[in-house]
């Protein structure tokens, strides 16, 4: 009986520290480094800036050594860069920019995610937090907007970080119809990843009652529920899933490769059915092992809150959320493990640890400290045609100080980085259009973009 009133007491001290701490996303405090190879930045980091290149350089040759992967991703970096880009995209430096409202007659309660259905009609798709998705014509004078999917009966959007979280229309959306999302439910608390329809009738409204439950895994925390899902340029779903919450992973999550808590996961959503609700491709790291689970592709995350392939070299950026002192832009690949929560970026964790054990762990290829901000927000390689300064630069930002930084990695390392504007935004989500042009969601509940 004590046992069970310990457990309890020190279950709730774990969820209040956990609440106490938590905006959207996590905690904030006061030490810095921002990590880079070369930083441009026209408000310059304080003080106490240490620079940490040489964990830079070692995520690099552990990702160059790592896998065959990455050695292709390399490759295909190389070769679309001399095939396909002009000169004059890829020599222009990274500049200061400003942010601007996109769409002025737009205002929505807590925006989480923006994107597009690939099917030429140039529509922009915007989540929702509470459970809604409202679609829009791609038009600065757009004063109104029509609801896509409204889930709200299902979705539980109690916690901070809970809710519909994310949606990616499927490769052959334009043929099937077909779309998938990732929200919270509750009870029993889990993350639910389920495929909707669209309506045969209107192609701005989807079919309610066509959901098909995927996936569905157990919350243990409001906290940490990840969201992110979209498709590779494999044709897979990639899912991403926090370490289920509380603070520090206290059930150790991120390196458990039985869970799927602190993870990145990778499925087969084609052809599925109510009996088959995903395969695994055959080439997943843990595909057929008995140590791990089968749907993970890369783990050791904390919570990763936005990632996205780059269109043209396919290289995955991720960024991780950290816990008290560093914030991080990961390139995940095939069986990476990104360290959570034995290192927090490219440092021991917990802070008080003087050593640990780094060996096989994948550092980021940039962090930065507490001083800069609290809660990374991933965003895109820039791939659109209007901001020419930014093109092939991935874009990220902060959720609570607005800053935005933009970087250039060729595969090897970082070859520029600069903070592009120091905004007001609180900045829950980045996303494109149909052009591939970069958009801001910020929870002043506006939807604004990058202009020089
Ligand atoms: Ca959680
Ligand atoms: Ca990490």
């Amino acid at each position: 009986m004590k046992l069970i009133l310990a457990v309890t007491v020190l279950f709730i001290i774990v969820a209040a520290a956990s609440f106490l701490s938590g905006t959207l996303f996590p905690q904030t405090s006061n030490t810095v480094t921002l990590t880079t190879t070369r930083t441009t930045s026209a408000k310059p980091p304080p003080e106490t800036t240490t620079r940490t290149v040489t964990s830079t350089q070692q995520a690099t040759q552990t990702i160059t050594q790592t896998t065959t992967q990455t050695n292709l991703l390399t490759t295909t970096t190389t070769a679309t860069r001399t095939s396909t880009q002009t000169v004059a995209k890829q020599t222009l430096p990274l500049s200061k920019m400003n942010v601007e409202v996109a769409f002025p007659n737009l205002a929505s309660r807590r925006p989480v995610y923006l994107t597009h259905a690939d099917d030429s009609t140039n529509r922009i798709f915007l989540v929702l937090q509470a459970g809604q998705i409202l679609v829009f014509p791609n038009h600065p004078n757009t004063s109104s907007t029509e609801v896509f999917l409204d889930i709200r009966d299902r979705v539980n959007s109690a916690g901070n970080e809970e809710g519909l979280l994310g949606l990616v229309f499927d490769t052959k959306f334009k043929e099937n119809g077909f779309f998938y999302v990732y929200y919270t439910a509750s009870p029993p608390a889990r993350s639910v990843v389920s495929r909707f329809t669209v309506s045969s009738n209107n192609s701005n409204a989807a079919e309610k009652t066509s959901e098909l439950v995927l996936l569905e895994v157990a919350q243990p925390f409001s906290n940490h529920n990840g969201g992110n899902i979209l498709f590779g340029p494999d044709g897979y779903l990639y899912i991403g899933l926090g370490d289920g919450g509380g603070a520090g992973d206290p059930f150790g999550h991120g390196q458990n490769k039985n869970t799927l808590l602190g993870s990145i996961l990778r499925i087969d959503v084609r052809n599925v059915s109510r009996d088959v609700r995903y395969k695994i491709p055959v080439d997943n790291p843990f595909a057929g092992s008995k140590e791990a689970r089968p749907e993970i592709w890369a783990y050791g995350l904390r919570n990763p809150w936005r990632f996205s392939f780059d269109t043209e070299t396919g290289l995955f950026y991720a960024a991780d959320v950290g816990q008290n002192s560093y914030e991080e832009v990961d390139i995940i690949i095939r069986g990476g493990n990104y360290g959570w929560n034995i290192m927090e970026g490219a440092h021991c964790y917990p802070p008080s640890a003087t050593d640990c054990k780094k060996e096989g762990l994948i550092p980021p290829i940039v962090e930065y400290t507490h001083n800069l901000g609290c809660s990374i927000t991933g965003g895109y390689v820039y791939r659109g045609s209007k901001l020419s300064s930014l093109y092939g630069a991935y874009v990220y930002g902060d959720f609570c100080s607005g800053r935005i930084w933009a970087l250039r990695y060729d595969g090897k390392g970082v070859t520029e980085h600069m903070e592009i504007v120091d905004s007001n935004l609180q900045i829950s989500s980045f996303g494109v259009d149909q052009q591939g042009e970069l958009y801001i969601l910020s929870f002043d509940n506006k939807i604004y973009r990058l202009v020089p």
